[in-house]
């Protein structure tokens, strides 16, 4: 399926990165009319798709013909796919022959259904890993951009997936600590980005954060800890319960969380449940989901509201959540993990910390210093201002496209 894209422009982009806007347009003459297609499982819901929303527009704006197309799988294959995620992130389970039977089967259906005449494919993630196995076509060049923390995979499913993975000519990972062999030789570090304009990021005016206050009930006289997290187990959201009841012991704190189902994640739906019950009846734990209209926007307003943010995720390949919560100058307090550590940087725009007392501690470290929480903030924007907006992402991208077709 070909995903309908937004219009964007980079010349809105240039008072925040004019030296990388420039940068595209230059390297767009040289890639104009280049037919460039990305590949993912879901057009809605999760980071992959958060990015594609932007960088493909800002590439077409740029000159390039691109575009984004999404599998089509029935749900069994996402079950299978979630497995996948999950081994590769590190759990140890089985993954059965007719589960990969299914796996090889949706791929090269779509290798054949989707609209992949293209001089360059990148690949997003393992669910479409194998589109380029199955496509016989010898002059499009593949690019694959793993999302994930890959840092310490089962290496039964790692070697069993890599082993059909020899087309690509380059791999995408957004730290280096991810790259394993057979991808050691054309691995680049890629980290992602967010998108000061969007929805989910831009300004927003008093009466659209008070129309959010209301319809969701958020008490502003007292501090707001949000964790923005898919319902997922690496995300740990039973810790960030865990670190809430320790804060609230101490503190008059709500803790938010805000959560959306993805349509590739099946199992999002059983761990919404468990979460539920672990919470228990709790008015000061407020679950700000998809299902009660919280869409962009409202997440957007959510940070803005916030006291700052907590992230408890076990494994993160980038977390683009600490970046959108840091844009908005609130340090994020999080376990030391994957492309969390790139982007909080310790004591100085945020806290890095392992156990639900370490957390706890921190938070309330911040409550009680507002000047050292106000100073946190500031540093945090600025962060990611210099490090993670959309435009020097998209000049990433065109350095590797140029170096796959050159
Ligand atoms: N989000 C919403 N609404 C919600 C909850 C989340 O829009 O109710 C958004 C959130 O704002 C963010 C995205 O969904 O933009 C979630 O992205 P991220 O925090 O990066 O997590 P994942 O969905 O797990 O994304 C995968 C990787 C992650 C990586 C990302 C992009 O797990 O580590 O940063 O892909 O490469």
């Amino acid at each position: 399926m070909t995903v309908e894209l937004p219009v964007k422009k980079l010349d809105g982009y240039s008072i925040f990165s004019k030296e990388d806007v420039e940068a595209i347009f230059e390297l767009g003459k040289e890639l104009r009319g280049l037919k460039v297609v990305h590949v993912n499982a879901t057009a809605y819901g999760g980071g992959v798709a958060e990015l594609l929303m932007t960088i493909v527009p800002l590439m077409k704006d740029a000159g390039l013909n691109a575009s984004w197309e999404v599998l089509e799988a029935p749900m069994e294959f996402f079950n299978v796919t979630k497995k996948l995620h999950n081994t590769l992130q590190g759990a140890d389970i089985e993954i059965s022959e007719e589960e990969w039977e299914l796996f090889e089967k949706v791929n090269e259906e779509n290798a054949k259904k989707l609209n992949l005449d293209a001089d360059v494919v990148i690949i997003h993630d393992p669910q479409p890993a194998y589109i380029p196995y199955f496509k016989s076509d010898t002059h499009i060049k593949y690019i694959w951009r793993c999302h994930i923390d890959t840092s310490t995979p089962n290496l039964k499913v790692w070697n069993r997936l890599t082993s059909k993975m020899t087309k690509y000519e380059k791999a995408l990972f957004h730290i280096m600590d991810y790259v394993r062999a057979p991808f050691d030789k054309i691995a680049v570090e890629f980290p992602p980005s967010i998108d000061p304009l969007s929805p989910k990021n831009r300004e927003l005016s008093e009466a659209e954060l008070k129309s959010v206050v209301e319809r969701y009930k958020i008490d502003v006289s007292r501090p707001l800890i949000t964790v923005v997290a898919r319902f997922d187990p690496w995300k740990d959201l039973f810790s960030a319960i865990d670190v809430y009841r320790k804060v609230k012991e101490r503190y008059d704190i709500q803790l938010a969380i805000v959560s959306a189902m993805a349509k590739d994640d099946p199992e999002g739906w059983i761990f919404f449940e468990d979460i539920l019950r672990y919470a228990g009846v709790d008015n000061d734990i407020l679950f700000l989901t998809d299902l009660k209209g919280v869409g962009h926007l409202e997440v957007n307003a959510i940070q803005r509201l916030s006291t700052l943010g907590l992230h408890t995720a076990t494994r993160e390949g980038f977390g683009l959540v600490i970046s959108e919560m840091m844009w908005k100058e609130h340090p994020v307090v999080a376990r030391p993990v994957g492309g969390v550590k790139i982007q909080i940087d310790d004591g100085i725009n945020g806290y890095l910390r392992q156990s639900v007392e370490e957390l706890a501690d921190a938070i309330c470290d911040l409550l009680e210093n507002q000047s050292r929480l106000r100073e946190f903030g500031k540093n945090a924007k600025e962060k990611v201002r210099k490090t993670y907006l959309s435009t020097a992402h998209v000049k990433r991208y065109l350095e590797v496209i140029k170096s796959v077709v050159k």
